[in-house]
C-alpha cells in the first residue's frame, strides 16, 4: 500500500514542521516523472527563471492548473494530498505546484524563506499550508539540496523583505533562529518526498556540481483558509483524489 500520514507521523510533523518520507513513489514511479519531465517540452513556455545574488539561475515552471499529466495526479494522490489533510488537519486543496529545475553548475541558490511569507501577501490569512517536494534527482549538499531549520515553523510569520534580488525573511532573524536551532541539510534520493509547513524556514544553496537536481512541488492550502482577495494562485476548490490504485 502506498504510504499514508498515520497518527505518528502527524505528531512529528505538528513538531518539527516536516515529515521525510523516504520511497514516496516506487522506482517506476519515480522513473515516469523523470522521463516526463525531462521531455516536457511545455515547460519551456510556462517556466520562469530567478536569479540568486550571485547570477546562479534556477528555472521554475508554476502551474495554478491541473491536467491529466503525471504532476496532477501526483497532485491528486490520496498518498501526498490525504496525508497532507491529516498533517494541516484540515481538508487540502491545490494551490499550485511547480517543477525546480536546478541545472549542474548554472542552478541558482534560494535565501532563507518561509512559504508563507510569500502566501501571507496572496490573501492567505493562516499559515495553515503545506508542500510536498517530491525528488526528481537525488538531492545532496554538493547539488544544492533543500536546508531547514526543523521546528522553525513554531516562530510564527518572519518578516519578509528584499534579500539579494529575491524575497527572504528578515535576515537578522534568521541569524537569531540558527543561533538557537540547528538547520539540517535534506539529502534525498530519486523519489523521496519531504512534506514541510508552511511557516518553516529553508533556503537551498546553488547547484555547483556536475548533477541536476529537479524536483517536483506541489503546493496545498486548506479549505479554512480560503483566500479573502485571490492575488495569485487557486481559491478552495475540491480536489478531486485519485485512488490508491490508479496509475500516476
Ligand atoms: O528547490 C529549492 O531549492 C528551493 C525551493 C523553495 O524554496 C520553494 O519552492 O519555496
Amino acid at each position: 500500500m502506498p504510504f499514508l500520514a498515520s497518527d505518528a507521523d502527524v505528531e512529528t510533523f505538528a513538531r518539527d514542521g516536516f515529515l521525510l518520507v523516504p520511497g514516496l513513489l516506487d522506482a517506476a514511479e519515480t522513473e515516469r516523472l523523470a522521463v516526463t519531465a525531462r521531455r516536457d517540452r511545455s515547460m519551456e513556455q510556462g517556466a520562469t527563471t530567478r536569479s540568486d545574488a550571485a547570477g546562479g539561475k534556477t528555472i521554475l515552471a508554476v502551474r495554478d492548473s491541473l491536467s491529466d499529466d503525471i504532476y496532477s495526479r501526483l497532485v491528486r494522490s490520496r498518498r501526498i494530498a490525504e496525508s497532507m489533510s491529516r498533517l494541516l488537519g484540515d481538508e487540502v486543496y491545490h494551490y499550485h505546484h511547480k517543477l525546480m529545475l536546478k541545472e549542474p553548475r548554472v542552478g541558482g541558490a534560494w535565501e532563507w524563506h518561509q512559504d508563507y511569507g510569500y502566501w501571507y501577501s496572496y490573501g492567505c490569512l493562516y499559515p495553515a499550508m503545506g508542500s510536498c517536494y517530491i525528488a526528481i534527482d537525488r538531492a545532496t549538499q554538493a547539488n544544492g539540496c533543500l536546508q531547514i531549520v526543523p521546528g522553525s515553523h513554531h516562530f510564527g510569520r518572519l518578516e519578509h523583505g528584499k534579500v539579494g534580488g529575491q524575497t527572504g525573511a528578515d535576515p537578522e532573524r534568521v541569524a537569531a533562529v540558527l543561533n538557537r536551532l540547528p538547520l539540517m541539510y535534506v539529502e534525498m534520493q530519486p523519489g523521496d518526498g519531504l512534506f514541510f509547513h508552511s511557516n518553516l524556514l529553508h533556503r537551498s544553496d546553488a547547484n555547483t556540481s556536475p548533477d541536476p537536481r529537479w524536483s517536483l512541488i506541489a503546493c496545498y492550502n486548506t479549505r479554512g483558509n480560503d483566500p479573502y482577495e485571490l492575488k495569485r494562485h487557486n481559491r478552495y476548490q475540491p480536489l478531486d483524489l485519485l485512488p490508491d490504485d490508479a496509475q500516476l
